[in-house]
């Protein structure tokens, strides 16, 4: 179960993954002693995705605030759960809270981090331009600066095509949930200023992907990185040669995205940050042309190793196929600007069926965009816009109507596709399709089956585990992290979400006990195929939590 709890109001769904004959179970309060609620197990069903068998426990009539415990004879008895409002703002903050800690070029001091504070990263204050990426401007050997941002993931690089889906999620969440967010804090050191510390944590990264742009002609680099992968060291310590590598054209149109629809919603701070929104629009405009001129500049490592050294053999986040990044840059830059032209490519480049988003696949994203502007959109765009939001209703209504032969009762795992590296990102991007649904049709049940994925993140599945560092009685605790092995603390560094179940094993670190779609997740740091954290997993859960957390009020 969602190891937090459950909502006064709420769904609220146990999963007993244990056999047992018992038919009956129990809310009690701690002491096991007062039952206030008695109920009926649900039919054996078995899973698709394992062997695992499951019993639902259904308590959803059950409304009386406090903390408790789910019985059941034979068994025992779970985790001490709590009902009440806002049970999850914790993990919502937490999760944002996660990207301070990822900062690169700053010190984490510890009235903000706590017993996690360090010492600042890599300064990336004299970066190389990698042979594959020389220009006339630029050639060989040139350094430039590029700081700050966070690292990716467990590593320490920064990669521009997995920032893109990473911003464009959380500028999203801040569109949709615009008065939640202004009043959120995390305690990070720009919480003092007149800007919504969402905003700030983004704009942290922001600043980093402005530099990442070459100013003589638009393009962007693919990424700022070692050689080669770091050993499991804190980040202050490292001493390899930071590389810009080579542009591409998904880099940059993500960035054209980035920078579009930041553009936006900076010009209502334009006080607290003089310039930004401007610099942002004239970044955007400029990568836009770039990748007219470039339109499909793939990032091949492989290809480039063959050319170039020193060779590069850290994450590639290559992606030949650029239809979705074209349709996501032109939505930003169309809704931002208003001009036409860029609306003309949406149409052309974007896909009859929609999917699920991904860093390879950022298409949904710009459908996003139109849907949530789409009363201040002009005449042309609306029956277009309208096929849209109906795609993405049915994709909800598709996903809501499975839920019921789901042996978790969740929208995860209705495919054993689901699961894959990064699988917890997949259930987090679930939810928020529900959360579009609900946002154009304002009909409730699009939150209650969005939340049966965050309560699969917090323990609701087949693993047992909450997958967010630091949140639930029991989570992961050996996250591939480089901080979070390297510190000497204990417990991991808090707020990060582990990728998940994953049956691939793509890392053959030893200890697997299971080898099926929604058990294959150890919980060790050699597993970065199943126990890595990255931004792009953790982006889909700040919005999908917040969003959670921000219509309970209502
Ligand atoms: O999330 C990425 C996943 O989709 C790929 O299959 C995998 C292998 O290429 O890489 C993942 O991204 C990693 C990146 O390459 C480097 N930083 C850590 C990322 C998460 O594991």
């Amino acid at each position: 179960m969602n190891q937090l709890g459950f909502y006064t109001n709420a769904p609220k769904v146990a999963v007993i993954t244990r056999e047992t004959n018992s038919q009956r179970f129990f809310i009690t309060n701690t002491n096991l002693k007062d039952t206030l609620f008695r109920g009926n197990l649900g039919i054996e069903m078995q899973s698709k995705n394992s062997s695992t068998k499951t019993k639902i426990a259904d308590f959803s009539s059950f409304h009386t605030p406090g903390t408790y415990v789910v019985f059941v004879p034979g068994i025992g008895h779970s985790y001490v759960f709590e009902v009440r409002q806002n049970v999850n703002h914790s993990a919502a903050v937490a999760g944002l809270k996660g990207y301070y800690f990822q900062r690169v070029s700053m010190p984490l001091e510890e009235k903000y981090a706590g017993k996690w504070h360090r010492s600042a990263g890599h300064a990336d204050n004299a970066v190389f331009i990698h042979p594959s990426a020389a220009s006339k401007e630029r050639p060989e050997g040139t350094k430039i600066a590029t700081p700050g941002g966070w690292y990716d993931a467990g590593d320490y690089n920064k990669y521009i095509v997995n920032s893109g889906i990473t911003m464009g999620t959380m500028l999203s969440a801040y569109e949709d949930f615009a008065a939640y967010f202004d009043t959120l804090k995390t305690n990070i050191p720009e919480s003092n200023d007149q800007v919504p510390d969402l905003l700030n944590e983004l704009i942290y990264n922001l600043r980093w992907m402005l530099t990442m742009q070459d100013p003589n002609d638009g393009g962007v680099y693919n990424k700022c990185t070692n050689a080669s992968f770091d050993g499991m060291v804190m980040p202050g310590i490292t001493s390899a040669p930071r590389y810009v590598v080579k542009k591409g054209t998904g880099a940059t149109l993500d960035f054209a995205a980035v920078t579009a629809q930041a553009g936006r919603i900076l010009k209502k701070f334009q006080k607290q940050l003089p310039g930004l929104a401007d610099s942002c629009m004239r970044a955007s405009v400029k990568a836009w042309q770039w990748s007219e001129s470039n339109p499909a500049m793939e990032y091949n490592q492989n290809a480039n190793n063959q050319k170039y050294e020193p060779k590069i053999t850290t994450g590639g986040y290559g992606d030949r196929s650029f239809t979705d990044e074209w349709t996501w840059a032109a939505a930003e830059l169309f809704t931002t600007t208003g001009d036409k032209k860029y609306y003309d490519v949406y149409i052309k480049q974007k896909k009859d069926s929609i999917s699920l988003p991904s860093w390879a696949s950022v298409e949904l994203l710009g459908h996003y965009t139109l849907a949530r502007f789409q009363k201040k959109l002009p005449a042309y765009v609306q029956s277009n816009v309208q096929g849209v939001s109906a795609q993405i209703t049915r994709l909800a209504d598709r996903y809501i109507s499975n839920v019921s032969s789901n042996a978790f009762r969740t929208i995860m795992g209705q495919s054993a596709r689901d699961f894959n590296w990064g699988s917890n990102s997949n259930a987090a991007n679930q939810g928020i399709v529900l959360i579009n649904a609900y946002l154009l049709t304002k009909d409730k049940k699009y939150i209650d089956n969005a939340l049966t994925n965050l309560d699969y993140i917090l323990g609701r599945n087949a693993t047992g585990y909450s997958f967010l560092s630091g949140v639930g009685s029991k989570s992961i605790m050996y996250p591939h992290h480089r901080p979070s092995v390297a510190d000497g603390v204990t417990e991991p560094v808090p707020g990060l979400l582990s990728g998940g179940p994953n049956p691939g094993k793509q890392d053959k670190c030893a200890g697997y006990e299971f080898s099926e779609p929604e058990t294959t997740f150890l919980d060790q740091d050699c597993s970065y195929s199943t126990n890595e954290i990255a931004i792009n997993w953790n982006s889909p859960f700040v919005y999908l939590s917040n969003a959670i957390e921000a219509l309970q009020y209502n």
